[in-house]
């Protein structure tokens, strides 16, 4: 929507839902009585994990007479390595968020009233045992935002014996790890720090924020090192690049594909890796003699000798040169041949010789915690496989199984298979495409719980909303996220006393547990689970409460060993796929759907992050939302010259159209973008009234993708829009 004046004032900042019920409690909320309160006080220092997104970077909370002061980033962390982002210092502050869910919740007559936990509790156990009765077990399902608080939840749907957990991966990254996965075995990470050579495919850490991978990018700068950027966008980590090489997106497969052409052809690969490695080289050879640079300027509008000269520079850094393993943004699950995408890659960086190399891509130490069996039965898990078919012959062969495909549910709902959901540290209705079908879906359920502290869109179609704390009010699981060249171990924990009627994650999940009759599969305590799974990493609990971040187990050594594949080598060739019926070398493949050339109004809609907001989850902090006001943020990219043709000046409002979607919003002219597409910040649109900072602020890509799976990795392929723009 258009651009609104905004400004952080007292009023709106203290202005409740009507949801909420439990009177604030003004001894933490009133900033001027705790200012004068706790000029004296002295400062307790909490290690913890910031929860501002993913990254869940390792930070310490200062707390001064019982309220958050402000955090910084623990030195320790591999992840942040001492930094926090702005997301990080504005995204705390929702801990006072007038907005946040004070109490359980349930739907009745369509309004919101407060309930016990007790009598909350109860109800869902009665409601899930009178669904059983008809429906068997795996009409229950869990989404959530992949964490390690989580495995209980996997514990909860297997001890109810239904196969149905889910993650947000088929709208994340999928593809990409399913790239990697067939043709190394394993998804590796990138050694930026000692690398010479650095391309990157459509990612952008200095904005879909990994605060480690920009120290690391810098420092290897400074140490002359190359950077290459592949982006039909001139992105924030462009700006940091040697390069840009604007591609048309979709089509970074014929720039790689031709890439590698080059490198076979000139014999410019690691000889030596690829024999002792890789299984298919020779099968490589014959294929790519199809995709030489000339033909892949046709195709992504990379000049042919700027292909060639780049992937002669990127081979004669060779081993420690690498293409960055990417994420989301060019091949995570936006494009038809994102999986094909992403194979190259994984192809690309093999011929280079890097792999499990110093500067290269490596196979990252992660911790691997216990388990609660012997001490705690194992439940006895699901009776099917899951209903959306991943890893399914026939279905979603390639899917991740342990994902599942998420946004999948409505679609299962709406068929009757899935009955009765929890949604936690998730929000479907926003971050997942289509949204009128998601809702359609969603509100099917005979029983939809919703754990999270806002109000959400999804929460708002809820039966049930049981408020999860904000991160710094809980102790939770063990983590292990922070993976490295030596494995860590992280403890988010608690610094604050809750400020309103919230309970922990895993208090939730296992009293869930009791109140749906599998409760002798929870008895235990955060304490004790947290010990147990520590047990075998030689640490413990204590002393990771006192630290935050504790390394466990022995550090990287470089070298290429065994690999994952069936083959034990990097799969150039993959039999497994052959057998599967998909193309066991990769090769070309256009993109699904492509703008009209013919029509000036079409373009392909494009999306990704900025570095003040996390997904859409952020826009209702209100220090983030300043940010996004104060420097126009929330706009439409456009290139400056088809703009001009639509006859557009910057910042005039839109229409944008497609097959699902209307929405409106504000254009920003630049050269920095591939003239055939439009870019969304992808952190707007939020619809839920009970967001007041956020509601009616932009529109989101979701508004526009119809619901689609990619045909081998179900992912929602969600670059994959075609638009109409008008001047509105
Ligand atoms: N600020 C911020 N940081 C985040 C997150 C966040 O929401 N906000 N989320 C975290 C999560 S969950 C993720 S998955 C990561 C995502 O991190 P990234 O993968 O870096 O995320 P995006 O911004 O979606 O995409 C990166 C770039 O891909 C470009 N792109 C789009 N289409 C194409 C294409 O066809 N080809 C090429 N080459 N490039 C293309 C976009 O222009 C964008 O600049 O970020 C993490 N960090
Ligand atoms: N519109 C839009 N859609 C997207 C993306 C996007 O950038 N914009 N990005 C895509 C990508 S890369 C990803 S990874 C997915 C992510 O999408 P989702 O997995 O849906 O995750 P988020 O949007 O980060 O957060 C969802 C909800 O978690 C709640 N939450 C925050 N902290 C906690 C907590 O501690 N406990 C609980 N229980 N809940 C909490 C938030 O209030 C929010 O309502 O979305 C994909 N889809
Ligand atoms: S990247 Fe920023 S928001 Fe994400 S965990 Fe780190 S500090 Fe928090
Ligand atoms: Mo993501």
């Amino acid at each position: 929507m258009d651009h609104k004046q905004f400004t952080i004032s007292r009023r709106s900042f203290l202005k409740g839902t009507a949801a909420t019920t439990v009177a604030l409690s003004m001894g933490t909320l009133d900033f001027r009585r705790w200012a004068l309160a706790s000029e004296q006080a002295p400062v307790k220092r909490v290690p913890t994990l910031c929860n501002g997104c993913g990254n869940r970077c390792a930070i310490f909370a200062f707390v001064k007479n019982g309220r958050i002061w402000r955090i910084e980033g623990n030195k320790e962390a591999n992840g942040n390595q001492g930094v926090l982002c702005p997301k990080g210092h504005g995204y705390l502050h929702d801990l006072y968020n007038p907005n946040r869910v004070r109490g359980p919740l349930k739907r009745v007559n369509g309004r919101f009233e407060p309930i016990s936990w007790e009598q909350a509790y109860k109800e869902i156990g009665q409601k899930i045992n009178t669904l059983l009765l008809d429906n068997s077990p795996d009409t229950i399902f869990w989404v959530n935002f992949p964490q390690p608080n989580h495995a209980y939840a996997l514990r909860l749907m297997h001890a109810m014996r239904s196969p149905h957990y889910f993650t947000h991966g088929s709208t994340c990254y999928t593809a990409r790890n399913a790239g990697w996965n067939f043709t190394t075995g394993k998804l590796p990470s990138n050694d930026l720090k000692n690398a010479r050579f650095i391309m990157i495919v459509g990612r952008n850490p200095a904005a879909g924020i990994d605060l480690g991978q920009v120290k690391d990018i810098v420092k290897a700068r400074e140490e002359g090192a190359k950077l290459v950027v592949v982006d039909p966008r001139c992105n924030e980590t462009a700006i940091l690049a040697d390069e840009w090489l604007p591609v048309k997106p979709g089509t970074d497969l014929a720039l790689l594909l031709a890439m590698i052409n080059v490198i076979v052809e000139e014999k410019l690969y690691d000889a030596d890796f690829v024999e002792q490695h890789t299984v298919g080289f020779d099968q490589l050879e014959n294929e790519i003699i199809n995709y030489p640079p000339q033909w892949a300027e046709k195709v992504c509008d990379i000049p042919a000798e700027t292909i060639a000269r780049v992937a002669r520079q990127m081979a004669g850094e060779k081993p420690r040169s690498l293409v960055h393993c990417g994420y989301h943004g060019a091949f995570g699950s936006q494009y038809l041949n994102s999986f094909q995408t992403a194979r190259a890659v994984a192809i690309l960086n093999s011929l280079l010789g890097n792999i499990d190399r110093t500067g290269g891509v490596y196979f990252a130490k992660s911790a691997e915690l216990g388990e609660l069996q012997p001490v705690h039965p194992v439940p006895e898990g699901p009776l099917v496989p899951k209903a959306d078919g991943t890893g399914m012959p026939g279905r979603y062969p390639l899917g991740a199984y342990g994902d599942g495909i998420s946004h999948a549910i409505p679609e299962l709902a709406l068929r009757g298979k899935l009955k009765c959901g929890f949604v936690y540290h998730n929000n479907p209705l926003r971050t997942n495409p289509n949204p009128k079908r998601v809702i359609a879906g969603y509100k099917k359920l005979e029983l939809l719980v919703v754990i999270d502290p806002f109000l959400s869109e999804t929460a708002s179609i809820a039966h049930y909303v049981l408020p999860a704390p904000f991160y710094v009010e809980a102790d939770e699981a063990v983590d292990t996220n922070h993976s490295g060249k030596q494995a860590q171990v992280t403890l988010p924990q608690k610094a604050v006393e809750p400020v309103f009627d919230t309970r922990s994650g895993f208090q939730i999940i296992t009293e869930l547990g009791k109140a749906m009759g599998v409760g002798r599969y929870f008895n235990f305590t955060l304490e004790e689970a947290n010990e147990l799974r520590l047990q075998p990493l030689g640490v413990s609990l204590a002393e990771l409460k006192a630290k935050g971040v504790l390394p466990v187990g022995e550090v990287w050594k470089q070298g290429c060993g065994k690999l994952n594949t069936p083959s034990g080598k990097v799969e150039i060739y993959s039999a497994t796929l052959e057998r599967l019926g998909y193309p066991p070398i990769p090769r070309w493949e256009a993109p699904l759907v492509s703008p009209d050339e013919e029509d000036p109004h079409s373009f392909r809609l494009i999306h990704g992050k900025q570095a003040n907001h996390t997904h859409a989850m952020t826009a209702n902090t209100s220090y983030l939302m300043a940010i996004s006001h104060r420097y126009d943020l929330i706009r439409l990219w456009i290139n400056r010259a088809r703009a001009e043709k639509l006859g557009l000046d910057d910042g005039d409002l839109v229409q944008i159209t497609s097959l699902v979607g209307k929405g409106k919003i504000r254009v920003r002219l630049t050269e920095g973008l591939h003239p055939s597409c439009v870019w969304l910040p992808s952190g707007y649109g939020i619809f839920s009234k009970h967001l007041t900072t956020a509601y009616d602020q932009g529109v989101s890509y979701n508004d526009f993708l119809p619901t689609r799976f990619d045909p081998a990795v179900g992912h929602a392929m969600s670059s994959e829009i075609i638009v109409t723009l008008k001047k509105a």
